[in-house]
C-alpha cells in the first residue's frame, strides 16, 4: 500500500484532491500538508514547506513516502505581481522534490503544468501537444521550465514523474486563489448572492476550461497508468471544454434569470490572450485512457446544485 504525501493540500485542487486519494488509498496512508493549517480539524495533516529541502527529505524518510502530488505554486495572476517570489516557489519548490525522488527511486511524483505554459506564438485552436511555447507570464515561464526539469529527470535519473497541462479548474468546494481563470468560479457565487458579476475578462474571451471531478480523475489516473503507458515526460495535454465569459454567463442566466455581468477587463486579459482557445489532447486519450465527463452544462448544474447547498449552509 502507498504512503502518498500531498504538498499544498489546502488549494483548490489540493483540497479535492486529498479527499479522492483517501477514498482510493485510505486516510491514514494520506499525508496533507501545507505551510498553513486548514480550518477545522484535519487528521494526517503536517505543517511543511516545500522550500525546505531538509524538513521535507526528513518527511519522506519518516512517512515512507512513495507518491508525491506536489501542488504548491503561486498561480499566473499573483505570479505578475510578485515575479521573483513566484519563480522561486515554482521552480526551487519543483526541484526539491525532484531532487527527494532521485534520491529514493521508489518515489512517483506527480507535478502539474498548465496551459500557461503556451504563448502568444503557440496555435491557439486545438493547440496541439508539441508546438510552439514562448510563455510571456512568470507562471508561464515556471511551467515551460518545469516540464524540462521533468523530462531532464526522468531521462538523467529515471525519475518517475507524471504530470499535464490543467486548463482552469472550477469546483465548488474551495475557492482558487491568483488565476486568470478564476472567474469561472466567482461568477456562480455571485449568481447565487444575486450580485452583479464583474468580469475581469471581455465577453468573448475563450479558454479550456474543465469541472474538479474531471480534473481529479485525470490525476488519479495518471498516477494509476503502468509506467510505459507514460511516453510523454514533459506534461500531456488536458482538456474537457472551452467557452467564453459571455457564455458560461448565459448559461446560468437561464437559472437566474436576473443575474446581471458587466465587463471591465484588466491586466489578466492580456494573460488569457496568450493563451490557446481549446485543446487536443488526443495523445492523454490514446496514451492512458483519458476522458472527460463534464461539458458546460453538466458544469453549470453540478456547480450551482452544490454552491447553493454550500452557501445556504454558511449563510
Ligand atoms: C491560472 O489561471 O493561473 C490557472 C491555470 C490555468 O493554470 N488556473
Amino acid at each position: 500500500m502507498s504512503n502518498i504525501l500531498v504538498i499544498g493540500a489546502n488549494g483548490q485542487l489540493g483540497s479535492e484532491l486529498v479527499i479522492a486519494l483517501r477514498n482510493k488509498f485510505g486516510s491514514n496512508h494520506v499525508w496533507a500538508t501545507d505551510i498553513r493549517k486548514p480550518q477545522g480539524y484535519e487528521e494526517q495533516f503536517a505543517l511543511l514547506d516545500v522550500m525546505d529541502a531538509p524538513a521535507l527529505h526528513d518527511f519522506v524518510q519518516t512517512h515512507k513516502i512513495d507518491q508525491i502530488y506536489h501542488l504548491a505554486a503561486m498561480l499566473s495572476a499573483k505570479a505578475e505581481q510578485q515575479p521573483l517570489a513566484a519563480w522561486e516557489l515554482n521552480m526551487q519548490g519543483l526541484l526539491n522534490v525532484l531532487e527527494i525522488a532521485r534520491q529514493h527511486p521508489a518515489i512517483k511524483v506527480f507535478w502539474p503544468s498548465s496551459i500557461g505554459a503556451f504563448g502568444p506564438s503557440t496555435p491557439k485552436d486545438n493547440t496541439p501537444q508539441t508546438t510552439v511555447m514562448d510563455p510571456n507570464t512568470v507562471y508561464g515561464i515556471s511551467k515551460l521550465a518545469g516540464e524540462r526539469w521533468c523530462q531532464y529527470y526522468h531521462e538523467k535519473y529515471g525519475v518517475d514523474v507524471r504530470s499535464v497541462r490543467y486548463p482552469g479548474l472550477i469546483g465548488y468546494r474551495a475557492l482558487p486563489g491568483g488565476g486568470t481563470t478564476d472567474y469561472a468560479v466567482d461568477i456562480f457565487y455571485k449568481a447565487i448572492q444575486g450580485e452583479t458579476f464583474h468580469c475581469f475578462l471581455k465577453a468573448d474571451t475563450y479558454l479550456p476550461m474543465m469541472y474538479m471531478d474531471d480534473a481529479v480523475q485525470a490525476t488519479l489516473q495518471i498516477m494509476a497508468a503502468p509506467a510505459g503507458q507514460i511516453k510523454i515526460r514533459s506534461s500531456y495535454n488536458l482538456a474537457a471544454m472551452s467557452f467564453s465569459p459571455a457564455e458560461i454567463y448565459a448559461g446560468i442566466k437561464q437559472h437566474y434569470p436576473d443575474f446581471d455581468i458587466v465587463y471591465e477587463p484588466d491586466y489578466r486579459q492580456a494573460i488569457a490572450d496568450s493563451w490557446p482557445r481549446s485543446i487536443d489532447d488526443s495523445a492523454a486519450r490514446q496514451h492512458w485512457g483519458w476522458q472527460h465527463a463534464y461539458g458546460l452544462e453538466e458544469l453549470i448544474e453540478v456547480m450551482l446544485e452544490n454552491l447553493k447547498i454550500k452557501l445556504s449552509v454558511v449563510n
